[in-house]
């Protein structure tokens, strides 16, 4: 397919989990980049952030990679090559490790930017053709935690269990660590909805967010301390007789020991723990109960800390206690981050997993999955090494590494320490739009097509799965990351099964999904858009049976999807972060992000309009900080971790703890955040502790040179 002359094509945003619907037109000229236009999607109903209105700068020739990069082995530099030699020196790099040092040397990294069928190659690729276990892929640090937790409590994990359109409906809603005025703009209208209905908004975030200026109630707690918060709200449940007993009674198993847990903690302690005043955990209590629907939904606050699977259990246990899942307009929700984060945890790129949520240990996933693959189920590996314990192990057991839609270098926890594990391996390929950080440190860098110049699906974080179009022709010198699996497992010994064209490996998708709790295999490209997206679950009618499945926009409304039909309590307990501040680190970093940069800022860095919103790092610190440590608004400031020391100018603001500072994370180069972060892992999840370390901070000296 190719640009539709002069027409306008219906297609997403490459960023967000929210996937807002736009329309492109084709620039009429050589080398313009084509207009957004305005698209009534039911999700964001046309509204889009500065970033997808944006977005299509980075399909620029100046703005990204036009042709493979090869390492000259005498100089060293990085040069231009023919498309065929760099995919023969890919496959010859991983080869040489395989052969040298056994299969599971090689190393694969993925995204949950990729769209579902890349996501869904990629596990095929390094399962069936490197036949390594060690894959796994960024959407580790992004919602593993509420994944865990959700896969626990109801047998299944979906990021929001109904469509974003019940929010304005219901009677309050507690969000949790999401700044969703700067991650989903878009999505901030269901909330101002919902409080225009005479809905509550509870927001709970150690900074006055802009999200959080919305809030009928803001709990801001100390950072790493929302597991005790919930404890606390449960415990207030219990001892105000506000417990639903008949919806514990019918639906749940396990009250007895999660309600024993809450009891260990009382308001008073919880004060102290959480920094929250008991009367303002009393009227969140009242708000929350009070009506007849409610909903908690959780974002990155809670949930990348060492203990966020528990986080995200004791939150769940609250909406169960009373009453509030598995019911209309009420009920647990995660809003997923990265584009496809839902449908790129899914299909099989992360390291315990197969397509269709199945997982790897399952002997009869293991048939079906290798059955549709046409190999023996023995000879599929068994689950790897998680996110960062894969890029801790770089250049020791895992010697070569192909990555895929990820920027490590800027975006992993002790990020200094990542990069020369990077450094130390044998070979490194990266597949990409621009030349990242990452990219730049690969023996070949292979350039990619991008959103607008090619055809795939993306699940947002309502479970809905959506067709992305591909609106225009990419460079001349650019390949698809589906050619790219294609030729090189063409060149490891597998001419079939890794087809380049999207729909074909879709269709396969479907079929490895078909039975699994994520089952696509009732969707098609063509349902797609005729309906605004299916919801998953959505399995093909029984051979006779005429009628389509309609999707799955709310689920567990008559059973959960566990064994028995009943969510499953959780019992846990408070604990500290794994680094609480001390007298050599006395204060608390969290890390974020800002509206208009995205993640590692790979693509939004090279957006001058973003760029001049926000030019570069910061430290946020509130005034009694500022002024004890000698430091006045746009001062350089050191912020030293025992990972490391990052500089950044001060951003003296009243919208934080006095005991704590916060980083964006977009930025590489002596601002980078993840210098500092603390990459001690949850048990359950493995999710990295991005929101909680101890810091120390002080005036910097200004560099002599700004360079
Ligand atoms: N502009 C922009 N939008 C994005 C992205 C982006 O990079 N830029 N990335 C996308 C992706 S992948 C993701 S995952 C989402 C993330 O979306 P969000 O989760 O909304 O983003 P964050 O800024 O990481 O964290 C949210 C809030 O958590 C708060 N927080 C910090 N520590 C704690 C804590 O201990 N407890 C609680 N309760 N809150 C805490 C922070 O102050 C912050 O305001 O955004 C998506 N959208
Ligand atoms: N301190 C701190 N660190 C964090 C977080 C935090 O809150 N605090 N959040 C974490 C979270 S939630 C996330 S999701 C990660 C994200 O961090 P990263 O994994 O680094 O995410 P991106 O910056 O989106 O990197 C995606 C890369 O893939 C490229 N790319 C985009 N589309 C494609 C494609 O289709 N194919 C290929 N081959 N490449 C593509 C982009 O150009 C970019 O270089 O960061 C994590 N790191
Ligand atoms: S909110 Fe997310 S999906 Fe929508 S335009 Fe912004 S980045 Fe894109
Ligand atoms: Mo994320």
């Amino acid at each position: 397919m190719s640009a539709s002359a002069g027409g306008t094509v219906d297609t997403h945003c490459p960023y967000c989990a929210l996937q807002c619907g736009m329309g492109l037109r084709p620039a009429a000229g050589d080398g313009g980049v084509p207009d957004v236009v305005e698209r009534d999607f039911p999700v964001n109903k046309g509204a889009l952030c500065g970033k997808g209105r944006t977005a299509p700068a980075v399909l620029s020739p100046q703005a990204r990679l036009t042709g493979p990069l090869v390492r000259n082995r005498a100089s060293g530099l990085l040069e231009p090559a023919p498309w065929a030699d760099a995919l023969d020196r890919v496959a010859e790099g991983l080869l040489r490790v395989r052969a040298a040092h056994g299969p599971d040397a090689v190393g694969v990294f993925g995204g949950g930017g990729l769209t579902n069928e890349k996501a869904y190659a990629l596990g095929k690729f390094a399962r069936v053709v490197l036949r390594t276990s060690q894959i796994d892929y960024n959407g580790r640090f992004c919602m593993s935690s509420a994944a865990a937790a959700h896969s626990r409590a109801f047998g299944l994990d979906r990021g929001l269990p109904f469509p974003l359109a019940d929010i304005p409906r219901t009677g309050c809603v507690i969000l949790v660590g999401s700044n969703l005025a700067e991650t989903m703009p878009p999505a901030l209208r269901y909330f101002t909805e919902l409080k225009e209905n005479g809905g509550r908004l509870i927001v709970v975030d150690p900074r006055r967010t802009r999200t959080a200026e919305h809030a009928d109630l803001h709990l801001q707690p100390r950072p790493g301390t929302d597991l005790a918060l919930a404890l606390g709200l449960l415990h207030l449940v219990v001892a105000e007789g506000r417990v639903d007993e008949e919806f514990v009674a019918e639906r749940t198993t396990g009250w007895p020991e999660a309600r024993a847990a809450a009891m260990t903690l009382w308001p008073e302690l919880v004060e102290r723990i959480t920094g929250v005043p008991v009367p303002m955990l009393r009227e969140a209590v009242e708000m929350f109960c009070g009506v007849p629907e409610a909903m908690v939904l959780t974002a990155r606050g809670p949930e990348q800390q060492s203990k966020g699977t528990d986080t995200v259990s004791a939150w769940i246990n609250l909406c169960l206690a009373t009453g509030r899942a598995g019911r209309p307009l009420s009920g647990y929700g995660c809003l997923t981050g990265q584009g496809n984060g839902q449908g790129g945890r899914e299909h099989g790129q992360k390291a315990d997993q197969l397509p269709g949520y199945r997982r790897l240990d399952d002997p009869a996933a293991r048939a079906h999955v290798a059955g549709v693959w046409g190999v023996d189920p023995d000879d599929l590996p068994g689950p790897g090494r998680s996110a960062y314990e894969l890029l801790d192990a770089l250049g020791r057991d895992v010697r070569g590494l192909l990555l895929m839609g990820s920027n490590p270098v800027v975006s992993a926890p002790r990020a200094a320490h990542v990069t020369e594990r990077i450094a130390a391996l044998d070979f490194l390929a990266v597949c990409d739009v621009v030349l990242s950080e990452t990219a730049a440190m690969a023996d070949v860098v292979l350039p990619v097509t991008q959103w607008a110049e090619e055809t795939g699906t993306t699940t947002n974080l309502e479970g809905r799965v959506l067709l992305r179009r591909r609106a225009v022709d990419p460079p001349e010198g650019v390949r698809s990351d589906l050619y790219v699996l294609n030729g090189l497992a063409a060149r490891l010994g597998r001419e079939k099964g890794f087809p380049a064209d999207p729909e074909e490996v879709f269709d396969e998708l479907r079929r490895a999904s078909a039975g699994g709790p994520a089952d696509y295999s009732g969707i098609t490209y063509r349902r797609i858009e005729a309906e605004d997206g299916v919801f998953w679950p959505c399995p093909e009618p029984a051979a006779g049976r005429a009628a389509a499945h309609p999707g799955t926009p709310r689920l567990f409304l008559d059973r959960f999807a566990t064994p028995d039909g009943r969510a499953r309590f959780v019992p846990v307990l408070h604990r500290p972060a794994a680094e609480e501040p001390d007298g050599d680190f006395p204060l608390y970093l969290t890390t974020g992000r800002v509206l208009a940069q995205y993640q590692s800022g790979a693509q939004t860095r090279r957006v001058a309009e973003l760029n001049a919103a926000a030019p570069g790092p910061f430290v946020q610190l509130h005034p009694r900080l500022a002024e004890r440590i000698g430091v006045a608004d746009g001062d350089p400031v050191a912020v030293t971790s025992r990972r490391g020391r990052a500089v950044a100018p001060a951003r003296v603001d009243r919208a934080i703890r006095p005991d704590t500072v916060f980083m964006p994370f977009h930025w590489a180069g002596e601002g980078r955040a993840n210098t500092l972060t603390n990459p001690a892992l949850d048990p359950t999840s493995r999710m990295p502790e991005f929101k909680v370390c101890a810091v120390r901070v002080e005036r910097a000296e200004p560099r002599a040179v700004d360079v």
